[in-house]
């Protein structure tokens, strides 16, 4: 197309499947004939946020310039007045990101060209050894080593406790949103906080320490736990301990930081900057995982990791099952670029949900590379969409030993 000529919006359509699990993907059409598509999936509330698309966003969509990726933005954040919550920047998350495939498509680049360029070959991924015990889980990681990775997540069951975050059955694909109702689980951080450290252990005695060791506290600590929790497991060097408190108050983050060295990564459950500037402007964290579909997309990921680079802060974004591959597919094309990278949370899809979504990144040797089509790299085929209607699934939630709420 020409310079300064426009790119009318003339279609947008949010297409809810299942294939394993809830996708919820917008497609934008064009006046020329170009199309992009951007993840709207928000596990467990997904058609709170095709409501907020069809009924709210896709109106003010129709007619307007698909260039204007900035000004549309900004429309539907400042002129929203109610701003900042997970259903509203993961629909805006999904608009943003399909208008820029259609501005890569236009430009004939693939994403990460138009963002800077590359900056590195391949993006380091980390994968997920799980087990129902340190054998297993060792045995796990021992498979994923195998497989090339460099970085591995553990996870494992914990003696006295029925099930944990983290320990699936299904070894590659871990789905948490396991039930039409919210399954129960019970949870003893006393049992965990003895627990963990002999994992890690276990791992270091076996694989020495040429890879890089990662875990996932899912929010169930509180700073002074999660303190002793970074403390015991220095001896075995982790890249990173993952969400150790819920970071509602950015603050208590210091009191963990007063007492370990173990690097800290928070914020996949954040929505936008403000969730985070106070834990990376102090330097409270090592990594950022508030990624491109529940942050607002790649518009807003691109302030949050440029603010993070001043502070040394590097990026680390959520990747689990229930962000699709077109998710993925953009956060190659990012990490591709972005300065400051850290790693990328890999959990591989089921066969049935990569045929829905062809795309053109591909896992060799620890990391994930993009393909040089334009765009994003990702498609999405619809008439194999529609066989695998919408499922009601929830994640689970958590209770204590005596019946109290807990946090998931
Ligand atoms: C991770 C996450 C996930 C979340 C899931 C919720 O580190 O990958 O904690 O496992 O629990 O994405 O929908
Ligand atoms: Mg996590």
């Amino acid at each position: 197309m020409a310079a300064g000529e426009t790119l009318k919006i003339v279609a947008a359509e949010a297409i809810v499947c299942s294939p394993g699990r809830n996708f919820v993907t917008l497609k934008i059409s064009t006046d020329q004939g170009l199309t992009g598509i951007g993840d709207a999936t928000l596990n467990g509330r997904e058609k709170a946020v095709v409501s907020c698309l069809e009924d709210h966003l896709i109106p003010c969509l129709i007619g307007r310039d698909a260039q204007q990726i900035e000004d549309l933005w900004q429309y539907f954040y400042r002129g929203a007045y109610w701003r900042r919550g997970s259903i509203g920047m993961t629909a805006l998350a999904a608009i943003d990101v399909a208008l820029w495939d259609i501005k890569a498509k236009a430009a004939g680049m693939p994403l990460y060209q138009l963002l800077g360029g590359r900056s590195r070959d391949g993006v380091m991924v980390y994968g997920h050894a799980n087990g129902a015990d340190i054998a297993e889980t060792v045995d796990e990681a021992g498979r994923y080593i195998d497989m090339g990775y460099k970085a591995i997540r553990a996870q494992s069951g914990v003696p006295g406790l029925d099930s944990t975050y983290g320990v699936s059955g299904d070894k590659l694909f871990y789905e948490p949103a396991d039930a039409g109702l919210p399954t129960e689980n019970r949870w003893s951080t006393e049992k965990y906080l003895v627990f963990v450290p002999q994992l890690f252990d276990a791992l270091r005695e076996q694989y020495g320490d040429e890879h890089h060791l990662l875990h996932d506290a899912h929010h169930r600590l509180t700073p002074i736990e999660a303190a002793r929790l970074g403390k015991s497991l220095e001896p075995f060097r982790l890249f990173w301990l993952e969400d150790a408190v819920t970071a509602e108050l950015q603050e208590s983050f210091r009191l963990i930081r007063q007492h370990t060295v173990t690097p800290l990564a928070v914020g996949e459950v954040f929505a936008s900057i403000h969730d985070c500037q106070q834990l990376i402007t102090e330097q409270l964290i090592d990594y950022i995982r508030t990624t491109i579909v529940h942050g607002g997309g790649i518009s807003h990921l691109r302030r949050i990791a440029h603010l993070a680079e001043l502070y040394h802060v590097r990026t680390g974004f959520h990747g689990a099952t229930d962000l699709s591959p077109v998710t993925l597919g953009a956060a190659v094309h990012f990490d591709t670029w972005v300065p400051n990278f850290g790693i990328q949370e890999y959990m591989r899809h089921t066969p049935e949900t990569d045929e829905v979504f062809p795309h053109d990144y591909e896992f060799s040797d620890g990391y994930l590379r993009t393909g040089d089509k334009p765009g994003h790299g990702v498609e999405i085929d619809e008439k194999l969409a529609g066989k695998y209607p919408y499922k009601r699934a929830y994640l689970p939630v958590n209770r204590l030993a005596d019946g109290t709420m807990f946090n998931w």
